[in-house]
């Protein structure tokens, strides 16, 4: 059995940015880290296995200045070098900021590409504030859309969202914090959980089954110290305003992974599916998995991706 081939691709700033987080944190071996704008400057900011520089004829090496079609157009002339760095992919996983030149034009067309070169596409894209204005907010709703016509599973982050999670008087550099600490600890235990052997085991397959469902998709992940506190934690998790709990329910497959201690009940493990499948009335695939803590690791971990969200319920996402 082969290691599945796992490529994080940050996408233009807030890409870059998200994986210039991830790379202060270790992640399995199978994983590689992929930087891709039209922007050198943004490129070079980013620690990371490799950096495609789209289109210099096209952008000059500069940012696209929030012209998603030039960003496309310089993917387009990038595509070789693009499919050179992403054949080895088994999935990509693609973060990024939609609403931008970079963040949209380029992570559309990869999708696009992705699809073409029958890579699955797992996206975690924020969807702008409120006060970047109609314009960009468009933009980003274009960009969901597209990607999702490409057969991409998409979870979308609005970062109007950090506000209602983490109060309005945080600073603004708190809250971009959070949102990389979100996607954060959610790439470490969907990673890990694909590099290890669970009890229960959830493998690479099982993982595609719910990224392959067409639609919006939503993740959320959580650790805790406490066996006890497990369904607060996964109540917890449900309620974080960026998973948009209430888009949950419209799901149609999903996951639930969890780390635990070797004490962990069948009761404990029992407990938590019911719990989960009460919030997923319209779920046709549910998946749970179990893997037992590492010695070295006393934290329960919980890691929930849903998938199928609605074209109904697009459309109420796209609304809050
Ligand atoms: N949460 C979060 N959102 C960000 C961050 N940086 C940018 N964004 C969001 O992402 C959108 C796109 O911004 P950028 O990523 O800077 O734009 P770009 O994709 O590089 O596009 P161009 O520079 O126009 O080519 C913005 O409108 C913001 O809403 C960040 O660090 N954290
Ligand atoms: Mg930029």
């Amino acid at each position: 059995m082969s290691v599945a081939s796992i490529i994080i691709v940050g996408v233009g700033g807030r890409g870059c940015a998200a994986l210039q987080h991830l790379q202060q944190h270790s992640l399995p071996d199978n994983i590689s880290r992929i930087a891709i704008s039209t922007d050198k400057r943004a490129l070079n900011s980013v620690l990371c296995d490799n950096r495609v520089l789209l289109s210099e004829t096209i952008a000059n090496g500069r940012s696209s200045g929030g012209n998603a079609e030039l960003a496309a157009a310089a993917v387009r002339d990038t595509e070789p070098a693009l499919r050179q760095a992403l054949c080895s992919a088994d999935v990509i996983i693609m973060l990024t900021g939609l609403g931008g030149g970079n963040g949209s034009g380029v992570a559309t067309e990869l999708a696009k590409l992705a699809a073409d070169m029958a890579i699955p596409v797992l996206v975690f894209a924020t969807l702008p504030f409120n006060f970047e204005g109609q314009r960009r907010a468009l933009l980003a709703q274009q960009s969901l859309l597209t990607m999702q016509q490409y057969g991409a599973a998409v979870v979308a982050l609005p970062n109007d969202q950090l506000q209602r999670a983490l109060g309005a008087a945080t600073r603004l550099e708190q809250a971009l914090d959070a949102s990389n600490q979100f996607l954060l600890v959610i790439l470490q235990q969907l990673t890990a959980m694909l590099a290890d052997t669970g009890l229960i085991n959830m493998d690479f397959n099982d993982f595609l089954s719910v990224i392959k469902q067409p639609g919006l998709a939503l993740a959320g992940a959580i650790e805790t110290e406490q066996e006890d506190d497990l369904p607060a934690a996964l109540q917890k998790l449900l309620l974080n305003p960026l998973l948009q709990p209430q888009q949950l329910s419209q799901a149609k497959a999903a996951l639930l992974h969890i780390v635990a201690g070797k004490g962990f009940s069948l009761q404990q493990f029992e407990a938590l599916g019911l719990q989960l499948a009460a919030e997923l009335p319209n779920v046709a695939l549910l998946l749970q998995g179990l893997t037992l803590q590492p010695e070295a690791d006393t934290k329960l971990k919980l890691l929930l991706l849903a998938s199928g969200i609605s074209a109904d319920c697009r459309a109420k996402l796209l609304c809050v």
